[in-house]
């Protein structure tokens, strides 16, 4: 053996032990980590429950007991919950509560003997193992004064633990994979280099006819490596580092460079004319938009859209068009043209007034007009018209955005049969009673149905919509596929939970993390020991700007240190403002913050800093990048991207974020502290816990979140769809439905 073969091979050891070694580090960290998190989510569950347990507990209310485990077994995380008495009774716990852990198995371990006194009662737990997989079994003693009531036990699930470990595996496997590569390489450049006649084997190693036979298995070795893990990657959609150009390049390897139609109410640049007659560009505060605008930009093609600004017609062609971003000119921007009759109707009503409340769990009723339904169905008319115009050829592929256009994707089938159409609903999807409340449910449904593809951020969205088709249609349901069949055509619902670019742009010309810190605070009037907390919302009343400020009041009431050193900035984007449940939701928040600005002022001070203004993406990303926490307490969202974008603004690695557990996001940012916004003494604790929290904790908690936005960005969400769409037309080209010859591709409509 030469050599060179020889070196390489110590080479692949040694990365082969630094990789073991490094995932053994990581694994450890991410453990103790989630162990750390873990004993935090049992404070923060049992302070929220102590008062109202203690209460039932001393009326031996085992009903009511049992109600209050249920609320707790609600966080997702927790499987199951049992109250026990000191004699080691069961007293109440929620279904199925597993035996091994039953009271007279935990109890033992709470207290020395069976008649300790309540400070001898210690908080006990432990790892374990369940058939579904590993478990945290923790109990927490309930005492009332000097007397021991008894004790909780909490199950938690620990499988997503394992996840997390596998995806780390995952990636590290793939970077050592691609060093032996580079390291095996080099070692023999450097071989030839040094000991031969190096000109012309690396001639001859570059036009791949080497004839030295020992580095052949190893080259081959190293390949076949890198091409099963980027096969890996690239089948389950996980691969790292998806970028803009990754997406373009699976957009010419899957889609041969079809050209994308994107079709959205709300359009990416608006043009609107200033008081000084000058025509500024402004980005919407809208979630859509600062998810889609990266991707059409790595894509290019044609985005369609309702033409609002006060210049925007004279910013566009006589078409409409106009090309943008204002100085790259990526793509077009297509706009339609809509009367105030038709937006009053569509937009404001029965998008708005009906669809909005109807999938948003927010108490607000929706409001249904026949009047409104028809200004619906015309102005899906009309942007069907808008996409046909803008395609090219019979079989383009149009992204379908939102609740505005749920009949749009049929209508499109109807005009361009072979074309392949996929929709994304950025709403909740309600359950099938309360979505059966809609008069036109079934013209809903159907006109959805005809996406070949049907996105949502989470499964359980998609699992609610399956759940209306088979209450509301007459249609087959394949579980397994998660899929719809409508007279003969496919629909497959799945779940696509999106995100924010990565690096976020408008981080370039920001400066350092500390710099924006010290302009705001310079802005805001703060001292440099004050404590900043961020909330940054459109303003709507799903987004609980209500209740954010309520846990504020909560926060100084309950922990007075805060008072005088907290300020609470909110970023408040005036939305929808013709509609009145948002012009009365604008006045209740300028008079809440009024309030508790009254209880607490002290000379300068006010604790809350509400500005009511649409601010540019670059000033919003500054309060990002100055804030110690960003409260996200939305009563029901999607996803909820400004819990994403902070993370992704702070490359400082500090920070907390305190997110709500009903937003899409709650699922995928774990390292956040997740409360119910409707209980005010969890998130003031929650709020209190963060603006505590240590240094390194905030690190460790930033550094996993970032390491997963970067990985799980919006050109990820864009790939995956896209290549499912690609699947989906090449089956559908198999079948006959595309290029290739259905003699009438209508036949399978209605
Ligand atoms: P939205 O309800 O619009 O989106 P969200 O996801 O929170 O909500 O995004 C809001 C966007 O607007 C963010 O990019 C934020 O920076 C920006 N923004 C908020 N307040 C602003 C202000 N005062 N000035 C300027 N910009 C502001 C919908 C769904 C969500 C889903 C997204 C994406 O309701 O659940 O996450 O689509 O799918």
């Amino acid at each position: 053996m030469s050599r060179a073969v020889r070196f390489a091979m110590a080479m692949i050891v040694s990365l082969g032990l630094l990789t073991w070694g490094a995932l053994t580090i990581v694994q450890r960290t991410t453990r103790s980590w989630f162990e750390k998190d873990l004993r935090l989510r049992v404070d923060l569950v049992m302070s929220g429950a102590r008062q109202a347990l203690l209460s039932h507990w001393e009326k031996d209310d085992r009903r009511a007991l049992e109600r209050v485990l249920a609320d707790i077994a609600r966080d997702e995380r927790i499987m199951a919950a049992a109250a026990c008495g000191t004699d080691l009774s069961f007293l109440a716990g929620t279904d199925e509560f597993p035996e091994a852990f039953g009271c007279v198995r935990v109890g033992p371990h709470l207290r020395p003997a069976a008649d300790s006194p309540a400070d001898l009662w210690v908080p006990w737990s432990v790892k374990a193992s369940l058939p579904g997989g590993p478990v945290h079994v923790s109990a927490v003693p309930i005492v009332g004064g000097s007397q021991p009531f008894g004790f909780v036990v909490l199950v938690h699930d620990l499988s997503f633990v394992a996840r997390r470990e596998a995806l780390t595996r995952r990636s590290l496997l793939a970077a050592f994979a691609v060093l032996a590569m580079a390291a095996s390489i080099l070692t023999v450049i450097f071989s030839r280099l040094s000991w031969r006649d190096w000109s012309d084997e690396i001639r001859r190693f570059l036009q791949g006819d080497s004839e030295r036979p020992e580095f052949r298995p190893i080259l081959g070795d190293v390949r076949r490596l890198v091409d099963r893990v980027m096969l890996e990657h690239e089948a389950d959609g996980s691969g790292a580092g998806w970028t803009p150009d990754r997406l373009k390049q699976t957009l010419n390897r899957y889609l041969h460079r079809e050209k994308v139609v994107l079709v959205a109410n709300r359009e990416p640049y608006i043009h609107e004319r200033g008081p000084d007659g000058r025509i500024d560009v402004v980005h919407p505060a809208s979630g859509l938009v600062t998810a889609l605008e990266p991707v059409m930009r790595a894509c290019s093609g044609v985005w369609v859209a309702h033409g609002g600004g006060s210049a925007d017609r004279e910013s566009a062609d006589r078409h409409g068009r106009v090309r943008v971003p204002p100085d790259e000119n990526s793509y077009v921007l297509r706009r339609v043209w809509l009367s105030p009759e038709e937006e009053r109707g569509y937009y404001y009503g029965f998008a708005n007034e009906g669809l909005w409340p109807l999938c948003h769990l927010a108490h607000a009723r929706p409001t249904f007009r026949t009047e409104d339904w028809r200004h619906y169905q015309e102005v899906n008319r009309k942007f069907a018209d808008a996409v046909c115009e803008e395609v090219e050829g019979e079989d383009p592929i149009v992204l379908v955005q939102d609740y505005h256009f749920t009949l749009l994707p049929r209508l499109i089938r109807k005009r361009l049969p072979r074309a392949t159409v996929l929709m994304f609903l950025h709403i909740p999807w309600p359950n099938s009673e309360r979505f059966g409340v809609c008069p036109w449910r079934q013209e809903l449904l159907e006109g959805m149905l005809g996406a070949g593809i049907l996105g949502f951020h989470t499964q359980y969205h998609c699992n609610n919509f399956l759940d209306s088709v088979d209450r509301y249609l007459e249609a087959r349901l394949d579980r397994a596929e998660n899929a719809v069949v409508l007279r003969g055509r496919q629909t497959l619902v799945r779940a696509y939970p999106i995100s924010v670019e990565w690096p976020v742009r408008w981080l370039r010309d920001l400066p350092p993390a500390q710099e924006c810190r010290r302009q705001v605070f310079a802005e805001l009037g703060l001292p440099p020991n004050a404590l900043l907390g961020l909330g940054v919302d459109r303003l709507d009343y799903t987004k609980g700007v209500e209740e954010r400020f309520l846990a504020v009041e909560r926060l100084l009431d309950r922990f007075p240190e805060f008072r005088g050193r907290f300020t609470f900035v909110q970023l408040a984007a005036p939305s929808r403002t013709l509609i009145d449940r948002y012009r009365q939701l604008n006045e209740r928040v300028e008079s809440l913050a009024a309030r508790i600005n009254a209880r607490f002022e002290d000379g300068p001070y006010r604790p809350i800093v509400l500005l009511r203004a649409h601010h540019e993406p670059p000033a919003v990303f500054r309060y990002y990048r100055a804030a110690d926490v960003c409260y996200v307490s939305s009563l029901h969202d999607g996803m909820n991207l400004v819990a994403k974008e902070f993370g992704a603004a702070r490359d400082d690695e500090r920070g907390v974020l305190v997110l709500s557990e009903f937003t899409g996001a709650a699922r995928e940012l774990t390292e956040a502290l997740i409360v119910n916004p409707y209980d005010l003494e969890q998130a003031s604790e929650a709020l209190a816990a963060a603006l505590r929290m240590p240094p390194e904790a905030q690190r460790d908690r930033m550094r996993s979140m970032r390491a997963f936005l970067a990985e799980f960005n919006v050109y990820r969400w864009a790939g995956r769809m896209l290549v499912d769409a690609a699947r989906l037309r090449r089956q559908e080209r198999l079948a006959g439905r595309l290029h290739d010859g259905d003699p009438d591709p209508r036949a399978v409509l209605s």
